[in-house]
């Protein structure tokens, strides 16, 4: 990756911020320039997935070989979601940002939508109607749809060569298109960013300063602890190469919130800048933007500690286990757009019986907690891919 790429990204965050904080709210003029690039992205996001997904699961050529795959990458995914919100827990014990803080609530209850359970969210998985999911853009739907045509064309083999091709071809296309939507990533950046740093003044973030600084130092630590551990250790890669490699990804995941819709720069960045082959990305992180949210982890246990503590009630050994292994489960049922994590929230706080109201003590900033969240998302995926890939070269 050039290094003018890396520099002009840093140059859209500083001049975001400078708009944000110099126009405050008129910032919002630059955020066409942030949703067109959002649009393009979105309008790659379903046929890369399909096929990506169709390409990889065929390309692996076996069945053996892609369970294997499979094992590994959720085993992954599940260990660093569990170690994520243990640190997100530690974070909120340590930091107590609901401890003193004190907000007004114009709207003490908040809307939110009910989760369908554990349960429901897996079987969710399954598509009634592949059209439908394809038309909904239902990833996880499309995930799976997308995988059993793969063992379905693998299983048939010669009669289905044709449909391999088509999306043998479909996927080529579809990378030609996300490299040169890439080459805006600069311009959705800055168009993203300055509305949220303009709309979102000192008064609202001071108060919630302690919740925030909870938050970025976990999500700090699950970085440095666990990511470049893995990838140092379990994918032989030098840990700066791989923050490097990933950093654009990472700033769009920022700037869009959104895991799903930063896939097409998650896959271009892996590829090529972190030598992972298009077989184990085109696999491992479609299912990691969907299922692999150790950001929102973090941001789980963090805000659970943050609302107790608001409202007084203190949890014991036993809520906090609770509370880790539902968060375990509900980052794993958040979808990859924005402010998925929110709605998983109110599962986890259901679960220990705290008040569902504490939600609108953070709801005001969840877009600059999401932002951080997602970043963390979609660093975890490359992770994962990095880790896979290597393991799967010991294989051959
Ligand atoms: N914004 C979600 C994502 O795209 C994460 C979240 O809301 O927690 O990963």
């Amino acid at each position: 990756m050039k290094k003018s790429f890396i520099w002009q990204i840093m140059v859209a965050f500083i001049l975001a911020i400078l708009v944000g904080l110099l126009f405050g709210e008129k910032a919002t003029y630059v955020e066409p320039l942030g949703n067109l690039f959002l649009r393009l992205i979105k309008f790659i996001i379903i046929p890369l997935i399909l096929a990506t997904i169709i390409v990889g699961v065929t390309s692996s050529g076996n069945m053996k070989k892609l369970g294997r795959l499979g094992g590994k990458t959720i085993t992954f995914y599940l260990i660093t979601s569990f170690i994520a919100i243990s640190i997100g827990i530690l974070s909120g014990i340590i930091f107590s940002p609901g401890s003193g803080t004190d907000i007004q609530v114009d709207n003490p209850t908040v809307e939110v939508n009910e989760t369908e359970g554990v349960v429901q969210t897996i079987l969710n998985i399954i598509p009634t109607n592949p059209i439908e999911s394809l038309t909904n853009g239902d990833i996880l739907q499309i995930i799976f749809f997308a995988i059993f045509i793969g063992i379905g064309i693998t299983i048939v083999g010669e009669k289905a060569e044709p449909v391999r091709r088509f999306f043998d071809g479909l996927a080529e296309i579809m990378y030609k298109i996300t490299e040169i939507i890439m080459k805006l990533v600069p311009l959705g950046v800055f168009g993203l960013l300055a509305p949220v740093i303009g709309t979102y003044g000192l008064s609202v973030l001071l108060p919630l300063i302690k919740l925030i600084t909870a938050m970025v130092i976990a999500g700090i630590i699950h970085v440095l602890l666990v990511y470049t551990f893995a990838v140092k250790t379990f994918g032989k890669m030098n840990p700066l190469l791989f923050l490097k490699g990933i950093f654009p990804a990472a700033t769009v995941a920022f700037s869009t919130c959104s895991s799903s819709g930063t896939l097409p720069v998650t896959m271009k960045n892996t590829q090529e800048n972190l030598n992972v082959s298009k077989e184990t990305s085109s696999f491992v992180l479609p299912l990691g933007a969907t299922i692999n949210m150790d950001g929102t982890a973090i941001y789980q246990g963090v805000a659970v500690l943050f609302i107790a503590q608001y409202f007084g009630i203190s949890l014991s050994f036993t809520q906090l286990l609770t509370v880790a292994l539902i968060a375990t489960l509900a980052s794993i049922g958040t979808a990859g757009v924005p402010g998925a994590g929110m709605v998983m929230l109110t599962m986890v706080l259901a679960a220990v019986n705290l008040p569902l109201e504490g939600i609108a003590l953070i709801a005001g900033i969840d877009r600059i907690l999401d932002m951080i969240r997602t970043a963390i998302n979609v660093v975890g995926d490359a992770s994962a891919s990095v880790v896979v890939e290597e393991s799967e070269r010991k294989w051959i």
